[in-house]
């Protein structure tokens, strides 16, 4: 038995980084592409940053307002970080750190500009050919998700987003178009960055102007979108085994592992009840249906799915092959949490924890939540684990030699794979690891460039001033050992 122990990370384990087009491509208006819903999202310079929900709120009159806007100065999201046309240079530096994987996204609307189009945009399709044939010739495998924070807005404003079933036939198009396209460059898929977000912000996750509804039907207007999600990404899987057997596709998660305030059953019951709910996005996609305990949290609320014939089947003849997901913090949760001191956070709140640190973003640091995360996801589906997502933003500082000594950035790192390495040995069948993000990029929650994830610097402040130049930081030269000793040198 014991010659089976597990030392470490696996031999071919996918190490790598994760950007979305929305946050890093640019070129909002060349290429035919139309405009998303990533194109409306204004920086709101004067906001507080921990007022995220406000950063993400948008109504009518801004996306009226957006799209008369014809440059990009106050979305950011336009202008991203030029990656459009300087992957090629970004990808040689990918190359420098040994990257094995490059998780990527596909922005719908450069293959189908408002969504509806009978023919895909050849332009765009040639875009991301040119853009997969650079990462092979860098020998870095894509990993590709359909759907990350953006849908033309055509969508949104003719048929309600994500709320209308029309979307998934045209979203299902959009994927027979793009698995066929790619079907001999792309082996790895991801369906919906994050799907479980929809219900935290439904216009960035599912193209929906809550003003647009009765505010006592938003919730079930929420999870009607969120069926359509689950019925549209089992459908990508259908179409991406008959197209690519070989092929693996994994549904998305951001994993929000939650703690009891104390051991007072009340607060461990409702721990365990945050737990179910973050689980009830991979169990549809994993197990096929959806979870009893729904069926009561449904009616509670008054929520009443509309599924069409056929629906269930859907769910449960495709499911996912693998579970990605995103770890950035813990939560906390207490039955008194009124009363008790919180924390920050795009993804979610909550109580404080006494025992961790914070992100310069209020964001709770807990490496030992990640193997925590990792065993129990792995006990709950018995199916291979990806990190798609993990890193901290943080303010750098470049000095006059253009150098960023971000020992925080490494020290995050180092603490989280250290604790991924103890649950590889602890037996969970891990497939690889993207760090968020390996370079410098535009938020997805504020909009801000000064909020830093990347092991690559770019020169280019909030409002897009800046010479676009990449600069390594210290934690590049750190990685590229983690990687080059598959995770031996932490
Ligand atoms: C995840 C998203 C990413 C990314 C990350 C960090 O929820 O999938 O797109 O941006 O969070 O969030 P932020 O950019 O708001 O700091």
């Amino acid at each position: 038995m014991t010659d089976l122990l597990i030392k470490g990370f696996p031999k071919g384990f996918l190490w790598g980084g994760a950007v979305a087009a929305n946050q890093v491509e640019g070129g909002w208006n060349v290429g035919g592409k139309g405009l998303s819903t990533a194109d409306m999202a204004i920086h709101k310079k004067d906001l507080k940053r921990e007022e995220y929900e406000k950063h993400y709120k948008i109504s009518n009159q801004q996306i009226a307002d957006a799209i008369a806007a014809k440059d990009a100065s106050d979305y950011p999201k336009r202008r991203g970080i030029d990656f459009f046309h300087r992957y090629k240079q970004d990808m040689a530096l990918f190359a420098e750190m040994n990257f094995k994987v490059l998780r990527v996204s596909i922005a719908w609307t450069r293959i189908y500009p408002n969504g509806i189009e009978e023919q895909p945009n050849e332009e765009g399709l040639r875009f991301y050919d040119e853009l997969f044939d650079e990462m092979h010739k860098n020998g870095i495998e894509p990993l590709v998700t359909l759907s990350h924070y953006e849908m033309p807005i055509y969508l949104v404003n003719n048929y309600g987003g994500w709320s209308s079933r029309k979307t998934v036939d045209l979203f299902e198009k959009f994927s027979i178009t793009v698995l066929e396209r790619y079907q001999h460059k792309v082996k790895y898929w991801l369906t919906f960055n994050e799907i479980d977000s929809l219900i935290r912000h439904p216009f960035t996750s599912g193209g929906i102007v809550t003003e647009r509804f009765p505010a006592d039907e938003i919730e079930s207007v929420i999870y009607q979108a969120l069926h359509h999600q689950f019925v549209a990404s089992a459908l990508a899987v259908k179409h991406c085994k008959r197209i690519s057997p070989d092929a693996k596709i994994g549904c998305m998660l951001t994993r929000l592992l939650t703690y009891p305030e104390s051991c007072a059953p009340e607060d461990v019951l409702l721990a365990y009840q945050e737990n179910q709910l973050n689980y009830f996005f991979s169990d549809v996609q994993i197990r096929g249906r959806y979870p009893r305990h729904m069926t009561r949290r449904f009616a509670e609320k008054g929520i009443n799915i509309v599924m069409q014939p056929g629906d269930e089947e859907i769910l449960q003849q495709h499911t996912v092959d693998f579970l990605s997901f995103s770890y950035y913090m813990s939560l906390v949760t207490s039955v008194n949490a009124d009363k008790m001191d919180k924390v920050g956070g795009n993804i979610a709140g909550g109580v404080k924890n006494p025992y961790l640190k914070t992100t310069d973003w209020d964001w709770q640091i807990d490496p030992v939540g990640l193997r925590i995360a990792l065993n129990d996801m792995y006990d709950r589906y018995q199916i291979p684990l990806f990190v798609v997502e993990n890193g901290m933003g943080a303010v750098d500082k470049i000095d006059k030699d253009n150098q960023i000594n971000d020992d925080y950035r490494i020290e995050f790192f180092r603490s989280h794979l250290k604790e991924m390495k103890e649950a590889v040995k602890d037996g969970v069948e891990l497939m690889g690891y993207t760090s968020w993000a390996p370079i410098d990029l535009i938020s997805a929650s504020t909009s801000e460039m000064n909020k830093r994830y990347g092991f690559i610097y770019v020169d280019q402040d909030n409002d897009g001033n800046g010479t676009l130049e990449r600069y390594r930081k210290k934690s590049f030269y750190w990685y590229q050992e983690v990687i080059e000793t598959n995770g031996e040198y932490l």
